[in-house]
């Protein structure tokens, strides 16, 4: 969103303008306004992260970019706001990788259950050639990708009992995000999915229409879920990262300084926002247990038997994404386990 183009009163008094102004003689004194909508609430880790981007940006450009927040889907939710970044009608959203397997399908490697065993080594594959590899993918759908946040290890909630073995999936009625690695995989272990945008979930829990979902703990407690599930499993079975996404229609129009500007802030804000996670995610469960959340652990055998029969589903999507692709994913986690 550009608000003013006033490049007359800075460009005609350049030429006479006293010392001081000459920094700014050259350039269009053009006002910028990124508007910023997020699907998750303002206290999540991801709402901090978004709010430092808002202060490093203001920041570092003296004011002439103002970040405008939205929170808890008030603009939409990922699918909806990744449209409009397409569509050049917003600027930023930080949406889970997962919903954009529809535009870029390689995202879906990430949605391979149990492929990372930490935050930092999600870290280590996401900032490095891999991750980066798959945004490079965006800018052909008028998306640029600037970094990778954490959104972090998923547990499941539900209604009707706790969920400590393989057989306890059985018929579980679980919304899950709109990705097919995902709905396969519940599909495998004999649940019953069914895909939803995130901003409708806490209305399904409490209507009823599903039993459960998933998600990382610190969303079960910013989004309340506590008040209307009673079981908590702690299945850490897959890893969400965030994509931090901003409209490419909006970045050409940007100055090289200011593009490194914004690049940089999104990578500042994005340490920020991961340290915030990891330590959400270890607060979070003394908050849920407080809340009357009945939690258990998933025995070591049990997460075996559940990787084994989700093992196919992730050979099939592993042939869709590019073997090659998998490949030198699994061999970048090997060596990153070596060290
Ligand atoms: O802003 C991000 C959220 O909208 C969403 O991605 C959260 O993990 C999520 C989910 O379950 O949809």
């Amino acid at each position: 969103l550009i608000l003013a183009a006033c490049g007359g009163a800075n460009g005609s008094d350049g030429a006479t303008g006293a010392g001081g102004n000459d920094a700014t003689a050259g350039q269009a004194a053009t006002q910028r306004v990124i508007k910023a909508g997020i699907g998750l609430n303002e206290d999540h880790p991801e709402g901090q992260g978004l709010l430092k981007f808002k202060e490093i940006v203001e920041q570092k450009t003296g004011g002439k970019i103002k970040v405008e927040t939205y929170f808890a889907a008030q603009l939409g939710d990922d699918q909806q706001m990744t449209e409009a970044l397409k569509a050049g009608t917003l600027e930023v959203t930080v949406p889970s990788t997962s919903p954009l397997v529809g535009t870029v399908k390689e995202f879906g490697i990430f949605d391979f259950p149990f492929l990372f065993n930490s935050g930092e080594e999600a870290d280590a594959i996401l900032d490095g050639p891999i991750g980066q590899k798959i945004l490079e993918k965006l800018p052909e759908h008028n998306l640029v990708g600037l970094s990778y946040w954490e959104n972090g290890f998923r547990n499941l909630t539900n209604n009707q009992h706790p969920v400590a073995k393989l057989e306890d999936f059985q018929g579980l009625k679980i919304r899950t995000m709109q990705n097919e690695v995902h709905l396969d995989a519940f599909q495998a272990l004999g649940a019953n999915p069914t895909p939803m945008a995130f901003s409708e979930v806490f209305t399904a829990l409490e209507g009823k229409t599903v039993d459960g979902q998933e998600n990382p703990l610190a969303t079960i407690l910013s989004n309340k879920y506590y008040e209307v599930q009673d079981y908590l499993s702690m299945t850490r079975h897959v890893y969400t990262p965030f994509a931090f996404l901003i409209s490419k229609s909006f970045w050409d129009q940007l100055t090289p300084e200011e593009q490194t500007i914004i690049r940089e802030a999104s990578i500042e804000a994005g340490k920020y926002q991961r340290e915030l996670s990891r330590k959400a995610d270890q607060e979070a469960l003394d908050a849920l247990t407080k809340e009357g959340m009945k939690v258990n652990e998933l025995s070591d055998a049990e997460k075996e038997r559940i990787k084994q029969v989700i093992q196919p589903v992730i050979d099939k999507y592993s042939e869709q994404f590019g073997r090659d692709l998998v490949d030198q994913l699994n061999q970048q986690l090997a060596e990153i386990r070596k060290q």
